[in-house]
């Protein structure tokens, strides 16, 4: 079975990367850096035969240690800074990252494989992004590079050094100039996402526009699960090379909204579009487009999804995945609810929550009711714990303290003890099951209990 390792396993590429390997019969191993990634359990879940290891660009000798230990006949290596924007404003890391980087798994490869005779292949994600202010369009591999960011600039780096180790040690090591490929796993920074993910919350009344930086920037936009296809592809040739991976089509951001818009029913973008400078960039790459013939001859590659294709892809996955965050959303809160049938209090007077559609029963008029999420809905008795608004009230004296969670505890959470206050001047019990004795104020004025107390039921959050 062919040993495949992978880094940059958990971003959009290294996902469908490491699918196409599994299923093409490779053990596939995706190198993680850091303690703890929020994604892994996602990518996990998506592709269980995916084993993880750790590793990190920015450390050689963890480099080194997973070559050793993995002994791969492939490593792709996607793992970069690849937000351009990102890149102006920490270019020291990006210049680590993705160019030394690629410096420091070739070495890891060169010194694990051997000099000589090197048999693990390797593949270097290079970008369009390397062509910056482009000197011919469309741009091919032979297209002189112009990089516009620090970015592009540590591309090119990896780039060059990627060929240089392939000249040098004779290395299996090829570059492919990707251009824009998006996905619904794209990450919601980057401008395709952001406005398809935009659109569906507009749609659900989640949000009221989407704001943008410069909307005359033109890319070639293909789907990301056909390019790491052309990736595989590289390394199954007899010799390596560069190859540049594209659509051939380039478009607007403008049509990209206009496209997108209308694939989710919008008959006109404009009014939910507004644009920001904060999203403009100190230098822009104006208009990309490849050529990508190289690829289709040799390669035998060619993009399947096109361009509208993918803005449909993209807006549906994005409406299906809002609307069943939102359902779960309001089903949790509902559930929270219905499961908690007492226990919201503040200043020693409890509220209730029950039936389906929650809302803080009025038993302590100092209770704030949480706010509704959205103008129509009711309030919920859901995730925010409603607090003690005597504080804004002259009229009453305020214990200033958020109210407890709603809880199933049938236990006495003012005293905590078995049910009973420790002091009747610290508190009164809060729960409805299991009062614990302790004379509740049977008027509207609360107890203000002591600074120094600090019982689990009204834990001092001012
Ligand atoms: P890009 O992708 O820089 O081309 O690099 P991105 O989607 O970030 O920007 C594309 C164009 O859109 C303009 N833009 C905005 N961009 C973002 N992110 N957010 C906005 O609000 C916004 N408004 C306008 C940008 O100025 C730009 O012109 C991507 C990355 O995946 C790289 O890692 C990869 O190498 C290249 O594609 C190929």
């Amino acid at each position: 079975m062919p040993r495949a390792l992978i880094t940059g396993t958990t971003g959009q590429d290294g996902r469908y990367l490491a699918q196409l390997l599994v299923a093409k019969g490779y053990d596939v191993f995706g190198m993680v850096s850091g303690q703890a990634n929020p994604k892994i359990q996602m990518v996990q879940e998506e592709t269980p035969e995916l084993e993880f290891i750790e590793g990190d660009l920015q450390d050689l000798s963890s480099l080194i240690s997973v070559v050793e230990l993995v002994q791969p006949d492939e490593v792709y290596n996607l793992g970069a800074i690849s937000f351009v924007a990102l890149s102006f404003r920490q270019p020291e890391l990006t210049a680590d990252i993705t160019g030394l980087g690629v410096l420091r798994m070739l070495e890891a490869i060169r010194v694990i494989g051997g000099a000589q005779d090197n048999s693990i292949r390797f593949y270097q994600a290079s970008s369009s992004e390397m062509f910056g202010k482009v000197r011919a369009t469309p741009q091919t591999e032979k297209t002189p590079f112009h990089p516009r960011s620090p970015y592009g600039v540590a591309k090119v780096f990896g780039h060059y050094t990627t060929v240089n180790y392939r000249e040098a040690y004779g290395l299996h090591a090829s570059s492919g100039m990707l251009f824009n490929h998006e996905s619904p796993r794209r990450g919601l920074e980057f401008v395709t996402r952001k406005i398809t993910n935009g659109i569906a919350r507009i749609k659900l009344g989640l949000q009221d526009k989407l704001v943008l930086g410069n909307l005359e920037a033109s890319r070639d936009w293909g789907f990301a699960g056909d390019y790491v296809e052309a990736m595989w592809r590289m390394l199954q040739q007899d010799e390596p090379d560069d190859y540049v991976i594209a659509t051939g089509e380039t478009h607007t951001i403008r049509e990209f909204l206009s496209l997108a818009f209308e694939a989710a029913g919008f008959d006109d973008w404009k009014p939910y579009v507004g644009s920001d400078p904060r999203f403009e960039r100190p230098a822009e790459v104006d208009v990309l487009i490849g050529d990508a013939t190289k690829a289709r001859e040799r390669l035998g590659w060619e993009p399947k999804v096109d361009f509208p294709g993918l803005v449909r892809m993209m807006v549906e996955a994005d409406i299906v995945a809002e609307e069943a965050r939102d359902n779960h959303w309001w089903s949790v809160s509902r559930a929270r609810a219905r499961s908690s049938p007492t226990t919201s209090a503040c200043c020693g007077r409890s509220t209730s929550t029950s039936g389906p559609a929650p809302t803080w029963r009025s038993g302590c008029t100092r209770v704030r009711r949480s706010r509704s999420r959205r103008p129509g809905r009711a309030a919920s008795a859901s995730t925010r714990r409603p607090r003690c608004v005597a504080r804004s009230d002259p009229t009453r004296p305020s214990c200033g303290r958020r109210a407890t969670k709603p809880s199933p505890e049938t236990r006495c959470r003012a005293c905590s003890r078995g049910g009973r206050s420790s002091s009747p001047s610290s508190t009164v019990c809060i729960s409805s099951s299991a009062r614990c004795g302790t004379s509740s104020p049977s008027s509207g004025t609360a107890r203000r209990r002591p600074p120094s107390s600090s019982t689990t039921a009204t834990r001092a959050t001012r």
